[in-house]
């Protein structure tokens, strides 16, 4: 007997995440504007973590390098565990960033203890449990506590913890941000919600693929994991040109193709979603203005233009979670508890 509505902690982490990167933007400015570690100073930095928090970690890599032009890899805490030294013996000063919403994954608090037993350079965590046993380490920790939630899947968390990374990439938040992204959120929310509830229960689709680049492929593995753990739907993601080379062999007018679109839209991304409509498969492609070029063969979510690039990235995520959220339930399972899942994996 179901004591909760089904779904009710997930949907609920999902809409409220508005409020919540207004208060976690807060928090870091109070916190750590002009304290933030200078990642400049060093020669790589690794980012870690499991599950969302390692595709957190890939897109994180891959924005650190873009930006600020610092070499960096994204690799699960277990790589780290088992094989630190063939993954940090070619560099001299190491950051590693430690990824957890719960603080408490073995895998990655083995990573942490294999790094500084060897010395391998500094430490700093993004969590958002500030007594957690990663919190306690003695280690530098960025802990937003707004991000906390109920629901295994992580959604609110995970793009909290984007927020903390994003501030310590730019090196502090801008004194407006906070308004102007909670204000931009939810209005992106409220005009896009019918649009992916609709989609996600709509049952001519059952396979469904992610696609993205730079970035963004990170974002697209998360937003295929949470179709995978809420609705038990066959999910893939790829980066755009790569889905050619033999993934889309799997495309038929089942399938959903979600394109998560960058500043390479023109070239490199609306082409591929105009063969996968030629397949026979839906569109969904979210992104800048530009996206409404889908209009005509898909469905366009268009990313808000007052927010700059940089932070516009949490933004890809919550209409996503809210389509796997939305299937979840159509298929009558609770989003709040996937099969065979628990909010934490400890070993
Ligand atoms: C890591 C993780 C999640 C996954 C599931 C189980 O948790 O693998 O990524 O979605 O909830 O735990 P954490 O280290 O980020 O707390």
């Amino acid at each position: 007997m179901e004591l909760t509505e089904k779904g009710i902690y997930t949907r609920n982490e999902i809409l409220s995440q508005p409020e919540s990167w207004k208060a976690t933007l807060i928090q870091l400015k109070q916190d750590w504007n002009g304290k933030l570690p200078d990642v400049k100073k060093y020669d790589h930095v690794i980012f870690t973590g499991c599950g969302s928090t390692y595709y957190l970690s890939i897109w994180a890599s891959r924005l650190l390098q873009k930006e600020l032009g610092i070499s960096s890899q994204a690799l699960p805490a277990s790589e780290l565990w088992y094989a630190l030294q063939e993954w940090t013996a070619p560099f001299k000063r190491i950051l590693l960033v430690a990824i957890s919403r719960s603080g408490e994954t073995t895998e990655t608090l083995h990573a942490v203890d294999e790094f500084q037993k060897n010395k391998c350079g500094d430490v700093l965590a993004v969590t958002c449990y500030p007594e957690s046993k990663l919190a306690k380490k003695p280690i530098i920790t960025l802990s937003i506590p707004a991000g906390q939630e109920e629901s295994v899947a992580q959604t609110r968390s995970f793009s909290n913890m984007m927020l903390a990374v994003l501030s310590l990439i730019n090196g502090g938040i801008p004194e407006e941000l906070p308004q102007k992204i909670f204000e931009s959120a939810k209005s992106l929310i409220d005009t896009y919600a019918n649009t992916v509830q609709t989609i996600g229960k709509d049952f001519r689709n059952t396979n469904f693929f992610f696609l993205g680049n730079g970035p963004l492929i990170g974002l697209a593995n998360e937003a295929m994991l949470k179709m995978k753990e809420m609705s038990l739907s066959y999910s893939e993601a790829f980066h755009f040109m790569e889905f050619r080379h033999g993934p889309m062999s799997m495309v038929n007018s089942q399938s959903l193709v979600i394109g998560l679109t960058s500043s390479l839209i023109d070239e490199y991304e609306l082409p591929v979603l105009k063969d996968m409509k030629d397949l026979g498969a839906e569109i969904l492609a979210i992104g800048s203005k530009k996206v409404l070029k889908v209009n005509g063969y898909g469905h366009a979510i268009e990313l808000p233009d007052d927010i700059p690039q940089f932070w516009q990235y949490p933004f890809y995520l919550p209409l996503l979670q809210l389509m796997a959220y939305e299937r979840s339930l159509s298929k009558g399972l609770n989003p709040d508890k996937p099969e065979n899942l628990t909010a934490v994996v400890e070993l």
